[in-house]
């Protein structure tokens, strides 16, 4: 069927006014692209319109083509117009569902602490650090030679034996104290000699209250001329003020293999004497052992358990509570 010119007009005019009819009431941009396609895709209702014009005569096509292209035109500005609204009504939106309130209170973590073995120990190293010593750490897997046989410790000492030493089956031991790390530190460094040596220690003790398998250790040394057991005196006398506070302290005759003489350290706390540390003046033969000359040469060295400070210092009865990772107790430091 053919399609009359003015017919045609009359239908390219309405097809205008429906479609930005429908373009200016479109409230989505897929609604819109949906329109895009209806009216000026290439199967769309102006297209539709234009293939009809197929017999038209020479005059009346460009007059009606005019037409049409204006219709085209005028739909496709009316498409771009709701477009755009439409754009920048979305991104009002997501700008205000995605605004950030910076007046909301921050998200709190829980906060860890400071476990108070570690507090001790990083107390302990400050203190001797702050006097000159140096930290070292060293295995804790170690050979016989540098837990006990430099260390002045006979074949028949007890501690060699089976019953308080962990022996691996390669004939390596598990350090007994961190004396060894010293040995090692000696055999790298000359005199002077100022060290301090944390770590784990293992015992075959059975697990009570008071005993633990495997526990922490502080070891210092000093080795240079002249030191005296005043030097040594005085030394502790200052480590244990800081950490308990200037409390009356006493050495008290004691003996280790690795020194000589030895003096168990009492500190009075609460009214009663208590034991809280080993010291000595370096063995000759220890000095020997790492070919240093005893002649030229003296030194003292001293060593103490972490957990029974930390249990002194914070009341705790059970050294396996330290142990136990119970943020009920661990919480209270
Ligand atoms: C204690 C007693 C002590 C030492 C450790 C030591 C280290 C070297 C040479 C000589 Cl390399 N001595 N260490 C000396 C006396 C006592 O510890 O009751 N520890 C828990």
């Amino acid at each position: 069927m053919t399609n009359q010119p003015s017919n045609l007009e009359a239908q390219l005019l309405a097809l205008r006014q429906e479609g930005e009819k429908a373009i200016a009431a479109a409230d989505s941009l897929e609604l819109l692209e949906e329109l895009r396609v209806s009216y000026l895709g290439k199967k769309g209702q102006l297209g539709a319109l234009l293939r009809s014009m197929g017999q038209m005569s020479a005059e009346e096509r460009p007059k009606i083509g005019a037409i049409a292209n204006t219709v085209k035109e005028s739909l496709q500005t009316s498409l771009d117009q709701q477009r755009a609204a439409l754009e920048s009504v979305k991104i009002q939106a997501q700008l205000e569902a995605e605004t950030l309130d910076v007046t909301m209170p921050g998200i709190f973590r829980p906060q860890g602490r400071i476990h108070p073995l570690n507090g001790i120990i990083d107390r302990a190293l400050d203190i001797f650090v702050g006097m000159g010593y140096t930290v070292a750490e060293g295995p804790e897997m170690e050979t016989d030679y540098y837990n006990f046989e430099a260390l002045n410790t006979p074949p028949d000492h007890p501690a060699r034996d089976m019953q308080d030493t962990f022996y691996l089956p390669d004939g390596n031991l598990l350090r007994t104290h961190t004396s060894s790390v010293q040995i090692r530190y000696m055999e790298k460094e000359e005199p002077p000699i100022r060290v301090v040596a944390p770590g784990r220690v293992y015992r075959r003790d059975n697990v009570d209250a008071t005993h633990s398998a495997v526990f922490h250790q502080i070891e210092l040394l000093a080795i240079d001329e002249g030191l005296t057991f005043t030097d040594l005196k005085g030394t502790i006398k200052v480590f244990l003020q800081e950490i308990f506070g200037e409390l009356p302290i006493r050495f008290r005759a004691s003996y280790f293999p690795f020194t000589e003489p030895s003096a168990e350290v009492d500190l009075q706390w609460n009214g009663r004497w208590l034991e809280v540390m080993g010291c000595g003046m370096v063995d000759p033969n220890v000095l020997k052992a790492v070919g240093y000359d005893p002649e030229i040469y003296t030194g003292f060295a001293a060593g103490f358990g972490v957990e029974r400070f930390a249990m002194v210092l914070h009341q705790i009865d059970d050294i396996r509570r330290l142990y136990a990772s119970d943020l009920r107790f661990l919480q209270q430091f």
